[in-house]
């Protein structure tokens, strides 16, 4: 937009004095943060509105992406940028005297998200308001987000994240776009004279579920489309209804959108959860219906002009409720209704972690859900008939819905559905392999892959502005719209000055970051090591345990001999684990306790430190990755669907360390095996592994001299403050099977990092494989991968 620092700073003093009847040298940096966020809604507002209008005008299909988790970080600079107003806002505020990076600490991070999961949907959302498609989110407004993880004597303590506190200025409460939704209660039949059965619904319990909307900024474009977050509220009580219980039952209805679920690929089987999963599914699914009747077209036309998007297993009850509104409100008879869901349908699966794939007890449900209950129950009931007569009874009962006492959400949602993704090549790949092989022969059509993306903007443009001007003053700045256009830097691959200056723009943001870990952990670091970075949610099949095993043997190599030649490294950690979690957070004590031994060993002279920072979340991420040399990306092959951190890390000119696992097979695709270091097993053995059952993992540790004097070290007092944590893991390691074949990819592990102590001595060779990284990490943009979905799958 057209916006001269004059006005922008006219504006301002007047948002200000209109807000808070101040001016700039009254006011404290919360009011100004608070001033310049409405500001900037201001600013689009206009936008938003004629997005809207253009929508509803041009009768436009829109997609709704539902998910339960929008893990959208903070707004205040990406919407600058979108806006194109960045430098006039930057410069603006500096001429009176403040410091936008100060005002942006203050806006608090919304923890919407577990990790990547949520990250994605925030990712995507931005990407389909840039490329101009009419798409919005569909989500929860939990009051709590993910909550606040500190390090108590090295053990995971978690707080609650009021994110809310003071405000959030970028949403919009509409209340009369509330809808209602309804739990309990019982269904009755009405036979009609004509023989047919009408149900009828008596709720018990009914939920205002209130919207919130978000403007979602597409970058330097008009178009402004919208997150909206449900928040579950009383509805409005009569007169004659007892005061007290109106409080109680206030409280129960509120906590529906109290809390966001603390866990990420896994599972546990609580109500609130369930009722959350109704909540903002009913609440959208509802309102998109009543936008569709504002234009007079016919209910069986739906699909024309809307698609729905089942992030995970989550909103899977999108396709029962579809069905209600259809049946019982539209009174559509099934076969038509059917076909209208299943062609608005589509659903992404994002991980093949058994523990993942939601049920439900059919008691919980139908208790709960009792109309949504009898819907699924013919749905699973049409489903065995007709595949009765195509397939065999065996997989026919393997993927029907209700089985052995329970609903199962991922084959609802995949029978819902016109369209099932999976997120990489190789997920995909195992999902019509593997894990999903049996609906893959009934529905071959129906399966793709739609490998994860990121935005290049929060991930370079915002976070790594040095890196982000070097790139344009090479190559100009089509890469910030065409991201594959980032290829460009190749031609430089050989141009040491290139080399050297990517070189000094990583060791100033090193130097940045180890500022901040100086200043808020007194850890000191020395920017001119190794920045190793291993940043995601601590699971065992993730395996940070393998990192830390290397790292012991490090530890225990300069102990034997405090001259050895290892180059200086800093390990950093970044992880939550799900507070049920107990061994995850075992390994979490267990590398604090590490961190402590080596940190403040005198003897081995800082040459290698941990540094594990606490609450791990988007904006720490933001800080930590420009700062990154390596990417540790080592999870069990097979096991990682996607990940999209090795992506951002990659654009970042950081060198991936990594298993064939997930999209790292595809970042090898455009660097070139030169250009990252893999290691480790294949998936395909892995699979060979599970079939013949011929893993040993004690061998390993009894035949391996290095492994066993590091795994020893967690058993025998090296570690101290950890010895209960060290005798668990050595035993889940070494007695209990190792299920993540820990051991049997250590010494591969070991070998590939000695590669990159190696390879790193060689600066000019080691920042061609950056640049050569950064350069093949254009076709990682969430944009492309928006386009795809929004061409192959949603038709909009
Ligand atoms: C996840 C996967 O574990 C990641 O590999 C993937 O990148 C992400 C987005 O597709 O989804 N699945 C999940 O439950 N949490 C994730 O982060």
């Amino acid at each position: 937009m057209e916006l001269s620092k004059r006005k922008f700073k006219d504006d301002f003093k007047r948002m200000l004095t209109e807000l808070y009847s101040m001016d700039v040298a009254q006011s404290a940096v919360t009011e100004q943060y608070a001033a310049l966020g409405n500001l900037v809604r201001s600013y689009c507002s206009k936008k938003w509105n004629k997005t809207n209008q253009h929508y509803l005008d041009k009768k436009k299909k829109q997609a709704y992406y539902f998910s339960m988790e929008f893990l959208l970080g903070r707004m205040l600079k990406s919407n600058l940028l979108n806006l194109d107003i960045l430098d006039t806002v930057r410069t603006g505020l500096k001429e009176l005297g403040i410091d936008l990076s100060v005002l942006e600490q203050v806006e608090p991070d919304p923890g919407l998200g577990n990790g990547g999961l949520g990250r994605l949907a925030a990712c995507f959302i931005d990407s389909i308001a840039t490329c101009e498609i009419p798409g919005h989110g569909n989500g929860i407004r939990f009051k709590y987000g993910l909550f606040k993880q500190k390090f108590v004597n090295g053990y995971q303590v978690e707080l609650p994240e009021n994110w809310l506190q003071n405000g959030n200025v970028w949403e919009t409460r509409r209340l009369n776009m509330a809808v209602t939704v309804s739990f309990y209660g019982h269904v009755w039949m009405e036979k009609t004279k004509s023989g047919y059965l009408i149900p009828h619904y008596e709720h018990d319990q009914r939920v205002l579920a209130v919207p919130y909307d978000t403007p979602i900024i597409g970058f330097k474009n008009e178009t402004v489309n919208t997150l909206r977050l449900w928040s579950a509220e009383m509805p409005p009580q009569d007169e004659s209804s007892d005061y007290w219980s109106y409080i109680q039952q206030r409280d129960r209805i509120e906590t529906i959108s109290e809390v966001l679920y603390p866990d990420d690929s896994n599972y546990d089987g609580r109500l609130l959860r369930l009722k959350q999963e109704y909540f903002f599914v009913s609440a959208g699914v509802q309102s998109i219906v009543r936008h569709y009747r504002k234009m007079n077209l016919d209910m069986t036309h739906l699909a024309e002009k809307v698609a729905m998007h089942i992030n995970d297993t989550h909103p899977a009850l999108c396709v029962p409720e579809l069905m209600r509104l259809l049946l019982d409100d539209e009174k559509m008879d099934w076969e038509h209704a059917w076909n209208v869901t299943v062609n608005v349908m589509s659903y992404t699966n994002h991980t093949i972690m058994s523990e993942a794939l939601e049920k439900w007890p059919i008691e919980m449900i139908s208790t709960l859900l009792p109309r949504i209950y009898q819907i699924i129950q013919e749905i699973d009931r049409r489903y065995v008939l007709k595949m009765s007569t195509l397939f065999e009874k065996e997989i026919v009962e393997r993927t029907r819905i209700i089985e052995g006492g329970h609903v199962k959400m991922a084959h609802l949602a995949i029978i819902g559905s016109h369209s099932i993704n999976g997120v990489a090549k190789l997920h995909t790949a195992i999902l019509k392999e593997k894990v999903l092989h049996d609906f893959f022969i009934i529905f071959p059509s129906r399966f793709n892959n739609k490998t994860n993306g990121i935005t290049q903007r929060r991930w370079l443009m915002l976070a790594n502005e040095p890196l982000s001007n070097m790139i344009c003053d090479k190559i100009g700045n089509d890469w910030e719209a065409t991201p594959t256009e980032l290829k460009m830097l190749k031609a430089f691959r050989n141009d040491e000055t290139t080399l050297l200056k990517l070189g000094a723009i990583k060791r100033e943001n090193k130097a940045r970051f180890a500022d901040y870990v100086f200043k808020t952990m007194g850890i000191e670091i020395n920017p001119d090591a190794i920045f190793d970075v291993q940043i995601k949610r601590l699971h065992a099949y993730k395996r940070q345990l393998l990192n830390l095993l290397n790292i012991i043997r490090l530890y225990l190599n300069l102990k034997d001999d405090p001259t050895a030649d290892i180059y200086p490294r800093v390990f950093i950690f970044g992880a939550k684990a799900a507070p049920s979690y107990t061994y995850a957070k075992e390994i979490i004590k267990l590398i604090n306790s590490v961190a402590t031994l080596i940190n403040n060993d005198q003897e081995i002279q800082g040459k290698i430190k941990i540094v594990f920072v606490e609450n791990y979340g988007v904006s720490l991420a933001e800080r930590i990755i420009p700062a990154a040399d390596v990417s540790e990306q080592i999870s069990l092959a097979s096991k990682e669907a996607s990940g999209t951190s090795n992506m951002k890390l990659m654009l970042n000119g950081a060198v991936t360390l990594a298993t064939l696992d997930g999209a790292n097979v595809e970042i090898r695709e455009r660097v070139g095996s030169e250009n990252i270091i893999i290691f480790g097993l294949t998936e395909k053995e892995v699979y060979q592994y599970y079939h013949d059952g011929s893993y040993h993992a004690v061998s390993y540790y009894e035949n391996n001299p290095i492994l066993k004097r590091v795994l020893d070290t967690l058993t025998d007092g090296t570690i101290q403050g950890a010895e209960a944590e060290g005798w668990d893991i050595f035993d889940s390691l070494v007695k209990y099977g190792d299920e993540y074949f820990v051991l049997r990819d250590f010494e591969a592990y070991v070998e590939a990092q000695k590669k990159i102590d190696h390879l790193y001595r060689d600066q000019i060779k080691w920042q061609r494989m950056a640049l050569i990284n950064i350069a093949g990490a254009g076709v990682f943009s969430s944009d492309y991968t928006v386009r795809q979905y929004a061409n192959d799958i949603w038709d909009v």
